[in-house]
């Protein structure tokens, strides 16, 4: 094998890394600060591997700046939440969380996580504690380590939804860094004495970039696992369905990419092999640790693994990861994907009781005065005995209702206006949006906040040309990072400027093919002006089913 793929010296966060003795820093000190609502810098990068990102508001950036006063910093907290589930009590702790320390709502991530947005520094440390007093970490939520595992959203579906969940338990546990950093910090653990930890996994600089990881059961791709770095597709038993057999493994997704840049662009994972499932965690170790030691540690745009996959190639990427775990991939099974999109309402589970789907624009739990939603998921909360389970199209399941208490818990989406799954029409219903402004530091245009606009306009497009049943994956996001990942839409609007953006089309349904640049930097008006004639002439030719983005390559439209 070649040596790693650096081309450079290291950069400044892997010198960070190095001398932060294992995630510390001076973040203790940091947080006592009174001179600053922010943190030294250095520390600002050692804080995503505990969880929190420091942000600052950017709609008054500006006039702070003209005051001569610093940023109106905040931090942001994301959880660890492995398949995104988490019991009422819980739901109950962060909602409480949401009104003390931050600005009253609860964000559900793509990843199947919870954010928490604008706590201030003096608040982090209760903030964080109160968490985990309730079993909730944040710890490796962000930065250069494996992040928070995506398994298929609802364990209760089958008994091979409740298998793959487990092992992304497992698989999220085992690549845990061991540091006692967090505790230390955050939980007021006695330090450690040194050189009695260490970092078997990661070793002292962590990995080279961040890490992502998913478990799907098809054939549902919910978790969209072409896109992760890491990612294991439940086989069943071909002779007891709800049994597994084992996993296909893909390696090498990504969407991340930098306008303009040609070195960086989203990519599919390949399908490295067929392993049985005890094997399941050497592999996921070997794929880390080759990563760890082959990934670029001094361009961090060129530093994810599928750029360490382009750089060594495919079957040498395999070969190691085979010697590394001891395990020989088989030939890839056979696999059918069908949607990445989430099925609404109520559907029964496996032991008889009954789950609901809910559609959360945006992932954004808030009060609004049409749809008192925060209030209602905590009425619910205060009812329900399931789980709740976040899925990875940033929806809400409250999973494992009794019959006895279905009729409740339906009153209540009722009475707080959760039902936007009866509604809402299919491109709403499916449509994703990243957080953006005004929280993003990377931001370049709005995401979130324009999402129900920006669908009103398409909607009207649609019905024009009687499509407004029609099935339609849209996504945006403030910028090219790919955080709702916009490039497996049929429709992806990527943020280039204030109000301006990309168009990308031609995803599919499944989250299996990446769309394609069609026109750049458009308004409003350039958006609805590309679409519409597409519209029209997807109205006009489209076959029985066939989807716009499918429709858009057969008629060489893109
Ligand atoms: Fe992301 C950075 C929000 C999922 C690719 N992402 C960010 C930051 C932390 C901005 C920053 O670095 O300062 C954003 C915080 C905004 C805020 O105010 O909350 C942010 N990413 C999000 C979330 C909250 C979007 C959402 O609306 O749900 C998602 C949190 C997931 C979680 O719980 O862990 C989120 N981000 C993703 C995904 C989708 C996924 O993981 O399935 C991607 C594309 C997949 C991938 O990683 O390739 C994604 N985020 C990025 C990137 C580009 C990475 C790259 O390889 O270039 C960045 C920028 C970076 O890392 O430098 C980024
Ligand atoms: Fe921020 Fe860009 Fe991610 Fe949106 S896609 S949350 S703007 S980094």
């Amino acid at each position: 094998m070649p040596a790693a793929n650096d081309s450079g010296p290291p950069s400044a966060v892997e010198k960070v890394k190095a001398e932060s003795r294992l995630l510390r820093g001076t973040i203790a000190q940091s947080l006592l600060d009174p001179a600053t609502g922010g943190l030294a810098e250095a520390d600002t990068h050692l804080i995503k591997l505990h969880g929190s990102y420091q942000q600052d508001d950017r709609d008054v950036r500006e006039e702070r700046r003209l005051q001569k006063l610093e940023p109106a910093y905040s931090f942001m907290i994301r959880t660890r939440l492995p398949g995104g589930v988490c019991t009422p009590q819980q739901w109950l702790a962060l909602d409480d969380l949401a009104t003390r320390y931050a600005n009253h709502s609860l964000r559900l991530t793509t990843r199947q996580a919870f954010q928490l947005h604008g706590v201030i520094k003096q608040d982090l440390k209760s903030t964080i504690a109160a968490m985990n007093a309730v079993l909730i970490d944040t710890i490796a939520a962000c930065g250069d380590v494996n992040r928070n595992v995506l398994a298929s959203a609802n364990p209760l579906e089958s008994r091979l939804h409740a298998i793959v969940h487990d092992w992304a338990v497992r698989l999220s546990e085992h690549l845990l860094p061991r540091t006692r950093a967090y505790h230390e910090i955050w939980l007021d653990g006695k330090p450690v004495a040194g050189g009695e930890e260490q970092e078997p996994i990661y070793g002292p600089t962590y990995l080279p970039r961040k890490f992502k990881a998913a478990l799907v059961v098809p054939p549902v791709n919910d978790v969209d696992v072409f896109a992760q770095d890491l990612g294991f597709i439940a086989i069943a038993d071909p002779d007891n369905g709800s049994a597994l057999a084992g996993f296909n493994v893909t390696a090498g997704g990504g969407l991340g990419a930098t306008h303009g840049d040609a070195a960086t662009f989203p990519r599919l994972a390949d399908v490295l092999g067929f392993i049985r499932q005890d094997d399941l965690l050497a592999v996921a170790e070997a794929v880390v640790t080759t990563q760890r030691d082959f990934g670029d540690r001094s361009n961090r745009k060129h530093a994810r693994l599928k750029y360490t996959i382009e750089t060594l190639g495919l079957d040498a990427f395999r070969q190691e990861v085979e010697r590394r775990a001891g395990v020989q991939f088989e030939p890839a099974r056979q696999v059918n994907f069908t949607t990445n999109s989430d099925r609404f309402g109520w559907t029964q589970d496996l032991d008889g009781r009954w789950s609901l789907t809910l559609r959360i624009p945006s992932g954004r739990i808030a009060d609004h005065q049409d749809a008192p939603m925060r209030s209602g998921l905590r009425a619910i909360a205060a009812v329900h005995s399931g789980t709740f389970r976040i899925t990875p199209n940033q929806n809400l399941i409250v999973a494992g209702v009794a019959i006895s208490a279905r009729a409740r818990i339906e009153q209540l989406t009722r009475q707080h206006g959760l039902t936007l799954h009866e509604t809402a029409s299919p491109v709403r219903l499916d449509a994703l949006a990243c957080v953006a402004l005004p929280t993003c530091p990377l931001a370049m245009a709005e995401a979130e906040r324009y999402l129900p606009d920006l669908v009103s306009q398409i909607e009207n497009r649609l019905e024009a040309h009687g499509l407004k049943g029609n099935l339609l994956g849209l996504r945006i996001t403030g910028c090219p990072n790919g955080c709702a990942r916009p490039y497996l839409a049929e429709i992806a609007l990527v943020g280039k400027a204030p109000g301006r953006y990309n168009l990308h089309l031609g995803g599919d349904a499944a989250g299996r093919r990446l769309n394609k640049l069609h026109l750049e930097n458009l308004d409003e008006p350039g958006i609805l002006g590309a679409l519409d004639p597409l519209f029209a002439r997807y109205a006009a030719g489209k076959l029985t089913n066939e989807r716009f983005g499918d429709f858009l390559w057969r008629s060489k439209l893109i």
